[in-house]
């Protein structure tokens, strides 16, 4: 099996990486302050990560995850600004306690559960995953997560279930955006059944071994690694299974240039970015992007037979 028990697993390097970084900005802060000899608390700061028990997914990519630095301040959350920096700069409004998600619809034993038992549902997994914007940007991610079909298996879905939509919170007090038109508020997303209960799919709760940062979308986001990075709706309160294919917020924002599926796609451009190539942040030259975004040998089959020009 993939999933491994957390005490035969090393810490991650990545989450040691981290640690040690803050353990420099830290002594380089004390020196700035003038304390010359500093006992630094690599304890707490371990603790303060909050997840221990975390093992590494055989799915991740063996490629170089994109500096923290960058994954947590270039970020899209229309919910707190269309510029890159704003999420970084305004989402500490967030409130992500208390949080209660809920999943219904055509569900058999709908349920209304607390992050922190969420966090518990299953073990958390290291996934390094490849992300892909449509704007024509990509960033390599260490997400903390868990698949989603656990938590969709165990609200047992009704036979006329063929669709989830995912809906994220909106609120007008702490997230300034959803004060402004530009989208039909709340953001929502969908995927087909089979693609969220497809392995690769995740629920989110931390990244680079640390609880979501909020502009990441915290405390509990969508990630789909062969889709465009807007179907991954951040910081989630209801998933809903239904009969028809949702409305998402894209498709009615913009019909023309954004479709249901949105899987990476090398060979169809968005009308306003081409999307044969990429700019791999942090990076200089740009790269060829992959049929959906390098899963192509997990993920092509659900998608046989389809006319990936016309559901694009
Ligand atoms: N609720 C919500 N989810 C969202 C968005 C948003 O604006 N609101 N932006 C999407 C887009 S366009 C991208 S590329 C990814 C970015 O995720 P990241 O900032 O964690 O890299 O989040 C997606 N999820
Ligand atoms: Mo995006």
């Amino acid at each position: 099996m993939l999933i491994r028990h957390s005490s035969d697993v090393v810490p991650s390097e990545i989450t040691s990486r981290r640690v040690f970084e803050r353990r420099r900005e830290f002594l380089q802060a004390a020196v700035g302050i003038g304390l010359s000899e500093v006992v630094y608390p690599l304890s707490s700061a371990i603790a303060a990560g909050k997840f221990p028990d975390t093992t590494k997914s055989s799915l991740s990519t063996l490629e170089k995850p994109t500096l923290f630095k960058d994954v947590t301040s270039y970020n899209n959350f229309y919910e707190f600004g269309t510029d890159k920096a704003d999420p970084a700069l305004h989402a500490n409004t967030l409130k992500t306690r208390p949080w209660i998600l809920s999943v219904e619809g055509l569900v058999k034993r709908p349920k209304a559960i607390a992050i922190d038992d969420l966090i518990k549902l299953a073990p958390l997994e290291e996934r390094i995953y490849r992300m892909r914007c449509v704007e024509g940007w990509s960033m390599v991610i260490p997400w903390l997560g868990f698949p989603l079909a656990t938590l969709l298996k165990s609200v047992e879905p009704l036979g006329a279930a063929k669709y989830v939509e995912f809906v994220s919170a909106a609120d007008p007090k702490t997230m300034p955006g959803v004060n402004r038109g530009m989208i039909d508020w709340p953001y929502v997303e969908g995927l087909r059944l089979d693609e969220a209960l497809h392995p690769l799919t995740i629920l989110s709760v931390g990244l680079y071994g640390e609880p979501l940062p909020n502009q990441n979308g915290a405390p509990v986001r969508l990630v789909v690694p062969w889709k465009y990075g807007f179907k991954s709706g951040k910081s989630i309160v209801k998933i809903r299974l239904v009969e028809h294919e949702p409305k998402t917020a894209w498709m009615k924002a913009a019909p023309s240039e954004y479709g249901f599926y949105s899987n990476v796609n090398p060979e169809v451009d968005h009308p306003r970015w081409s999307q044969a190539t990429e700019r791999r942040i942090g990076e200089f030259f740009k790269r060829k992007t992959l049929a959906f975004n390098g899963y192509a040998d997990k993920v092509a089959r659900l998608y046989a037979g389809m006319d990936l020009k016309k559901f694009y």
